[in-house]
């Protein structure tokens, strides 16, 4: 099987000619229509967004490139960007052509590390992430082909580069985020003989007292890395995409996104409702006790952390996939009690309630719980591993958009004054 690159440039032909063609014929032919409460209201629904790389069906949750996510588990996050951006799943040379093509592409330069270094402790790891991504933008080669005047049909080639390149050093701007921001020592060299995720937790430095370490970082690294285009990291990182800002930029601008409490920062919040609840109950609290603590987060205006979606209707199937893993690693472990036990209470809770279009546990309801089970416990970490997986879904979408010649996002704003005047409001 080709390298994802020559996999990738044989298929852009059709889908060039393929899209051309369905513009042509059927441009003008209307596929969406806004209201005003989708105007007011994060245009939840609006269909005008392309994204082919994946889907999330309301009832099914995330399907990539056509198969459902359940039917995935078993890829390694690096064979995942394959298929995201090809549409194929890498046979075993292809598979390893990728992964050695990645460890070869590395290497993080000293000064990246400095200015990891000298922010300040008290910094959140998402802001620190960001910032070195955005240090790695020195080495664009898109931008440097951009500068040389490249033409647009082969954009691609190098924001591909580019992407390959930041792919391959986030696990070391990562890790090193987590051992200077929580004073962990040294760094930690990248290990040749670990794949892309082992390497990751390796570098971190959390020990690998059950063995299964690694096939949980794979899980974790492969579910959070593409959810459709509209959710905000991926619609942030396509829209200074279309601007043509480089896949340092474009990754920093959806890592900003993602460090919102209502997106990837839930799972930070998520675990530290886990942990206050075990310290407000001395343990496990009873059904009864936790459905009681609900309605007073409720009543005091809060949201259950872990529960609801604003496009899924049913439970996410990273819930379930993180669930079957847990049910063999740890189904003892208290945290894993206490989620079981919100799985059997929040959602009758939130039904009551009345208000949640989705009363089901959504991936973050679990994903904490697995990364402090298996020594990872610092919350604020966590939705920089969610960065670096994301990253995965960003790129493959940003490659696949300059492939087709995306035009820059420019939405039409209106006023309210126009919104009244167009629906005769007063
Ligand atoms: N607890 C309490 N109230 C909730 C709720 C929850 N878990 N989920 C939704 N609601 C409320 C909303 O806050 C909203 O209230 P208002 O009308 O007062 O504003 C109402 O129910 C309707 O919301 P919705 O249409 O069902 O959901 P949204 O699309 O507005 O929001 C989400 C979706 C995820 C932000 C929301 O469900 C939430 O805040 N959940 C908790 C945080 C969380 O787990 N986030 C992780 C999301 C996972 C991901 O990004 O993939």
């Amino acid at each position: 099987m080709a390298s994802i690159r020559d996999a990738f440039k044989s298929k852009i032909p059709s889908l060039r000619e393929d899209v051309e063609r369905l513009v042509a014929e059927h441009g003008d032919k209307v596929i969406a229509e806004a209201t005003v409460a989708q105007a007011y209201g994060g245009m939840r629904g609006l269909r005008c967004m392309v994204c082919d790389t994946s889907l999330v069906k309301p009832d099914k949750g995330l399907i990539l490139r056509g198969t459902p996510l359940s039917e995935l588990t078993h890829l390694s996050p690096e064979d995942e960007f394959y298929l995201l951006l090809t549409g194929d799943i890498p046979d075993k040379a292809a598979s390893k052509e990728l992964g050695d093509e990645l460890a070869s592409r590395s290497h993080v330069p000293d000064y990246v590390f400095d200015v990891i270094r000298a922010v300040p402790k008290t910094s959140h790891p998402m802001a620190m992430l960001s910032m070195a991504v955005l240090a790695l933008e020195e080495g664009s080669k898109f931008r440097a082909a951009y500068n040389e005047g490249v033409r647009k049909e082969e954009y691609w080639e190098s924001v591909l580069d580019d992407s390959l390149d930041l792919i391959a050093k986030l696990p070391t701007v990562a890790a090193a985020v987590y051992r200077v921001r929580y004073d962990l020592g040294d760094l930690i060299p990248r290990d040749p003989n670990l794949d892309w995720s082992a390497n990751f937790t390796h570098m971190m430095g959390v020990p690998d007292t059950t063995g299964t370490l690694g096939e949980l970082t794979r899980l974790y690294l492969m579910i959070h890395a593409d959810h459709e285009g509209g959710n905000v990291s991926a619609n942030l990182c396509h829209t200074a995409g279309s601007a043509l800002s480089d896949s340092y930029y474009s990754v920093a601008a959806g890592l900003c996104g993602l460090a919102g409490p209502l997106h990837g920062l839930a799972n930070q919040e998520c675990l530290r409702f886990h942990l206050q609840i075990m310290e407000k109950f001395g343990g496990v609290p009873s059904k009864d006790q936790l459905k009681e603590y609900a309605w007073e987060i409720l009543n005091s205006g809060r949201v259950i952390p872990g529960f609801g979606h604003a496009v899924l209707r049913e439970t996410d199937p990273r819930y379930t996939a993180l669930h079957e893993f847990a049910m063999k690693a740890c189904p003892d472990a208290e945290l894993f009690k206490l989620a079981n036990t919100m799985y059997e209470v929040i959602p009758g809770v939130l039904t009551e309630h009345g208000k949640a279009k989705n009363v089901n546990p959504n991936v973050d309801a679990l994903s904490g719980v697995l990364l402090y089970e298996y020594g990872i416990k610092q919350p604020r970490f966590y939705t920089a591993i969610f960065g670096v997986s994301r990253a995965l879904g960003m790129l493959a979408q940003l490659v696949v958009n300059r492939a087709m010649k995306t035009p820059i996002t420019r939405p039409k704003s209106v006023s309210t004054a126009w919104i009244k005047e167009q629906v005769g409001a007063k």
